[in-house]
């Protein structure tokens, strides 16, 4: 596709009819109030309070503090006319030990978020889990153990139960790609594992997991729109020498092929199975069938294009910095990161639309009974100050005109896409890198907690009121 900047700038952009519009965010990211209402600890607490896990000993603690300034956040998103309102639930806040007993007071905030949104006419889209699993659970072996299975589907059977009626789109996990590999394979996530069995094994049990619920949650109520947000990716060679094309198929596998066969064809890719031997023992018979259950629709989280290289062979440069292997695709250790695109975020994430348009397309080929998609996470890492109660941040504006132009296209070429969600509503806790990388609309400002609408949360309220670009 071209990208040239003056036809951006021309172009108008216009969506379907009944496109959604909303922006995301996860529980441990921005509620804060660790301590408060009788939640329990999850495992991203206490990752984040290991020393030199997270940049400068950044914690969830306070966040942005959401937790105690709802009302403020849902007079804010109805200013900024969001449609729609991604967000996850913490487990622990309405199970602290996971399972058992109820923490009415947690739950009694859902309840609160859900119909404050319906009073301002924001629909709500709830995920179950956003990788903050309960530490309570993690002392039992966490998604490693077939139990945590189980307690899942009861988690989230409790909260159709509870919300469902008002709140009927409910996504079981966010990338569990992420959870299974960069939290029990290269450690950079919590629970901090490197250990490439167990990362296979969780891989495998959230989505069984998945499957459960969907059977829990529609034995409790037939009128829930229910899906999954995977987090697929092009796997691409840059720079030199080049990666192994047989590493790029086994990254394809690990991070797409893997989710999108097993949910939509009841297999897993049988390539990755035999690389995976004896890794993938926790897979038993039945399972695969559990977890193709029919899903409502499917949330996809798209940034990048993963680029690699292949590892200088040198053996001077060997274990040399920068030459060092990535970890979070088991069997696969040819390849490191590529280095640093010329266009690129703050994050240091490549700026790719092009390959946003292709892995759409690629999946709605691939995938006959792909289910409608929301693009549930897009964004980008942009640190701009705000001067003078302005924070004009021209680069995001950039950046989500090129990503919206392009998932337009991709619709064009035949890919049913609903809705699309901005990540994020807030500048948040960033993960391992803690409160560095700033995703939001609204610029928070950690010391006093002050939001500051940027320039882009102004542009994307155009955006969500012309259902397009501005020409
Ligand atoms: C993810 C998560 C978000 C992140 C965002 C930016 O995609 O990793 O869903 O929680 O904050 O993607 O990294």
């Amino acid at each position: 596709m071209s990208q040239g900047h003056s036809s951006e700038r021309t172009t108008t952009v216009r969506f379907p009819e009944g496109f959604l519009w909303g922006a995301a965010t996860a529980a441990y990211q921005i509620e804060g109030g660790a301590e408060d209402g009788g939640r329990g600890r999850s495992v991203w607490d206490d990752f984040s309070h290991t020393e030199g896990k997270v940049a400068h000993g950044h914690t969830g603690d306070i966040a942005c503090d959401h937790y105690h300034r709802l009302d403020e956040d849902l007079a804010l998103m109805a200013d900024l006319g969001l449609q729609s309102y991604r967000f996850s639930i913490s487990w622990s806040r309405v199970l602290p030990g996971g399972f058992g007993e109820v923490n009415r007071e947690g739950l009694d905030f859902y309840h609160r978020l859900v119909d404050g949104l319906l009073a301002r006419g924001i629909v709500p889209n709830i995920t179950l889990f956003h990788w903050d699993l309960p530490s309570a659970l993690e002392e039992h072996g966490g998604f490693r153990s077939r139990d945590t299975v189980h307690w899942f589907a009861d988690y989230a059977a409790l909260i159709a139960r509870e919300l469902g009626d008002r709140a009927p789109m409910i996504a079981t996990f966010n990338e569990p790609w992420c959870y299974a590999y960069l939290g029990h394979a290269d450690g950079h996530h919590a629970p901090g594992l490197r250990d490439d069995k167990a990362a296979v094994t969780v891989a495998h049990h959230q989505l069984l997991a998945h499957g459960l619920a969907v059977d829990a949650m529609r034995a409790e109520r037939n009128d829930l729109s229910l899906g999954i947000v995977i987090n697929p990716s092009l796997a691409r060679s840059e720079g030199e020498p080049p990666a192994p094309a047989d590493a790029l198929r086994r990254i394809d596998g690990i991070q797409n092929r893997w989710w999108f066969d097993a949910l939509l064809t009841g297999q897993y890719p049988a390539d990755v199975m035999e690389g995976f031997g004896a890794l993938a023992d926790a897979v038993l018979p039945g399972d695969l069938e559990q977890i193709a259950r029919p899903l409502d629709w499917i949330g996809l989280n798209c940034y990048f294009d993963s680029l690699f290289s292949g590892l200088d062979p040198d053996p001077a440069q060997a274990g040399a910095p920068g030459n060092q292997p990535v970890l979070s695709f088991p069997t696969v250790r040819s390849v490191r990161p590529a280095p640093v695109r010329a266009e690129h975020t703050d994050m240091g994430w490549p700026i790719t639309p092009d390959g946003f348009r292709e892995l759409l397309v690629r999946l709605h080929h691939d995938y006959p009974d792909l289910p409608p998609v929301y693009v549930t996470e897009n964004g980008c890492a942009y640190d701009d100050p705000v001067v003078d109660g302005v924070c004009d941040d021209q680069r995001r504006i950039a950046f989500l005109t090129r990503y919206l132009t392009a998932l337009r296209a991709a619709m064009d070429d035949g890919v049913d896409v609903r809705g699309y969600y901005q990540w994020s509503l807030f500048d948040n806790f960033e993960w391992a890198f803690g409160y560095d990388q700033r995703f939001g609309l609204v610029h928070v400002d950690f010391d006093t907690l002050t939001r500051t609408p940027k320039a882009s949360a102004h542009w994307y309220r155009g955006v969500v009121a012309a259902n397009g670009l501005p020409g």
